[in-house]
């Protein structure tokens, strides 16, 4: 029990740290560790967003809400990089969270467009 307890006071530590150094310029955003949430939808050869630059914090996974007519895939420019799939139709994909600070570009290479660029830091 004793050290279970001691275990719960590390994780305590580390999230209280976490989010001391990961809050400064995003004041309204409380849980660093929520998922960022973005909508995107695709029609025809546009993209909405196109190029916006989006503020998330390192590790912080990104849930994009994509609505689509046609299937597709996004090409996520980090290191290592990630390519997801998505469906015609309303579907979600998950960027999993990015550990560089950084601007990583998240691309259609279908429609040769940014959607977003992602500000980690
Ligand atoms: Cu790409």
């Amino acid at each position: 029990m004793r050290r279970l307890l001691a275990a719960t006071t590390v994780v305590l530590a580390t999230l209280t740290f976490a989010t001391a150094c990961g809050d400064s310029d995003t004041p309204s955003d409380s849980g660093s560790s929520d998922p960022k949430v973005i909508k995107v939808t695709f029609e025809g050869d546009t993209v909405d967003p196109n190029g916006e630059r989006v503020d998330v914090d390192k590790g912080q996974d990104i849930t994009l809400e994509v609505t689509a007519d046609e299937p597709g895939e996004i090409h996520v420019h980090s290191s290592p990089e990630q390519e997801l799939e998505y469906e015609a139709g309303e579907s979600e994909v998950t960027i999993k969270g990015i550990d560089q600070p950084g601007t990583v570009d998240v691309e259609s290479h279908a429609l040769e467009k940014v959607i977003v660029q992602l500000e980690v830091s």
